[in-house]
């Protein structure tokens, strides 16, 4: 008897959020304001709510968030996921996305397949730090920061050898499977060993990231996100049990259109007791904020020229609002902003090649040529498209949630020079590719589209860039 990798990765997420819903109260009351959000739709909205998902997965479904020092700890991360089944997608460079002093670059664990996904789609969202960049570190914190991550270990032998096997195997009996879980949820639990005083104030006026994964001997889950189906809903019942949010939710405004790509919104990490060791040896109580919340509502994933209609929309955005006399909040102007620009319907993303579907033949219409463009076909009844639901993050968003945990804006000298980073640097970092989201998506509608055109005999070209050169 095996435990699948499936049910490794669902049982890791719940251990995960047991662990994190005892240590931070604020997540268990997230998590109810969610259910009770859900339910809410579920009951106003009929089948119309679980288009983006059934409500099982919603339910189900987190994300997390984990920062590692070095390349050796990214690695050995990346073979603690695998035995879940969450393999590295997509390249976030949040050290340009963000004014403040954000020194990562980051990748989400999370599986690739989409029978994967629909069992259990838990995906973490993991961040690097980039110790040789010289607008954050100078050559003696580089140096100090790399001695200090590299005498650390974050993950035990016992546990890195457990997961090869179940990443090899698919899977591991059950008395395996239970010291996988318990070692890999330990892994990821905030320590409170003392933090050396001076090291991590030093790393502090750097940047609070900075001093969040180089200034302790360990790694932590920093939050553990819910997902809902109705997120300005979520929003103002949290302001309404007296937790404050961040300023708005991040990402797309509330419209009546289709939902595209990913909603965010936050509330600052809560003051935590740690015990503290100064220069002269003595130990002093003191706190720490490194522990937040998030939640998240998912909207349809975007063709790459959908994304980059949403970038220059979100362009759009910021020149609207820096025009004299623009007070309005950010969501108002972008609401006119998608209002203009955004097709109102599913119909309407599909027929543009905007945004990412699953196609299926509808038998018995007439067809008489031999060739059709999914447009027509979608008007003459002969398919109907299911959309895909976006798996994963947003650039901006994420640097926004970052900076909203920050304790002041840290410093970066901008006439230094950044190192090169990308996803194939990422990659050999990690020891695996860096999947591109895009290309996912693209299989996806392209396997499906195959399908539907075999089942109705004719030849279907896209109307918009449907399948779709490979772009990050
Ligand atoms: C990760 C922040 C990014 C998201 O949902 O965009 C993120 C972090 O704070 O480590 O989780
Ligand atoms: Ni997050």
């Amino acid at each position: 008897m095996t435990v699948p990798t499936w049910q490794l990765r669902a049982r890791f997420a719940v251990a995960l959020a047991e662990m994190y819903g005892r240590e931070v109260p604020a997540y268990t009351t997230l998590v109810e304001v969610s259910r009770l959000v859900n339910a809410d739709h579920v009951a106003a909205h009929g089948e119309a709510a679980e288009r983006l998902g059934s409500i099982d997965r919603v339910t189900a479904e987190r994300h997390g968030a984990i920062r590692v020092g070095s390349p050796r700890e990214m690695g050995q991360v990346a073979r603690v996921f695998a035995a879940f089944g969450m393999h590295p997608v997509g390249f976030y460079d949040l050290r340009d996305a963000s004014r403040s002093s954000v020194p990562v670059v980051s990748t989400a664990f999370r599986p690739v397949d989409p029978a994967e996904l629909a069992k259990n789609p838990f995906r973490v969202f993991t961040s690097l730090l980039t110790t040789d960049d010289r607008r954050f570190f100078d050559a003696p914190t580089q140096r100090r920061l790399e001695e200090f991550i590299a005498a650390r270990r974050l993950f035990g032998d016992d546990l890195l050898e457990l997961a090869d096997t179940a990443a090899a195997a698919g899977g591991l009996p059950p008395a395996e499977a239970e010291r996988l879980l318990e070692l890999a949820t330990a892994a990821f639990r905030l320590s409170d060993e003392p933090v050396e005083r001076d090291w991590w104030d030093h790393l502090e006026r750097i940047s609070s990231v900075a001093a969040d994964i180089g200034g302790v001997g360990s790694t932590h889950v920093n939050h553990l996100t819910p997902r809902v189906l109705d997120i300005d809903d979520l929003y103002r019942r949290m302001q309404e049990r007296g937790i404050t949010m961040i300023d708005e939710v991040q990402g797309p405004p509330a419209w009546e259109g289709p939902d595209v790509l990913l909603r965010q919104t936050s509330f600052r990490a809560l003051a935590e007791g740690r015990s503290f060791r100064l220069a002269d040896g003595s130990i002093e109580p003191g706190e720490l904020r490194v522990r937040f919340g998030e939640v998240e509502q998912r909207g349809i994933a975007l063709t790459p020229r959908g994304r980059d209609l949403y970038d220059a929309m979100v362009a759009e955005v910021d020149r609207r609002r820096a025009a004299p006399g623009e007070t309005r909040p950010r969501t108002d102007v972008a609401r006119d902003v998608w209002r203009e620009r955004l097709p109102v319907d599913e119909h309407g993303l599909a027929r543009e090649g905007l945004a990412f579907f699953t196609f299926s033949a509808v038998p018995g219409v007439r067809l008489e040529r031999e060739t059709y463009d999914v447009g027509e076909l979608l008007d003459l009844g002969a398919l109907v498209a299911e959309p895909v639901v976006y798996e994963d993050f947003l650039p901006r968003s994420a640097a926004g949630i970052f900076q909203s945990n920050l304790a002041g804006e840290g410093t970066r000298d901008d006439e230094q020079t950044g190192t090169a980073w990308d996803a194939d640097r990422l990659g050999q970092v990690i020891g695996r590719v860096v999947h591109t989201p895009f290309d996912l998506y693209a299989a996806q509608q392209d396997a499906s589209l195959e399908a539907a055109a075999t089942a109705l005999g004719v030849r279907i070209t896209s109307s918009g860039p449907v399948t779709t050169p490979s772009r990050r």
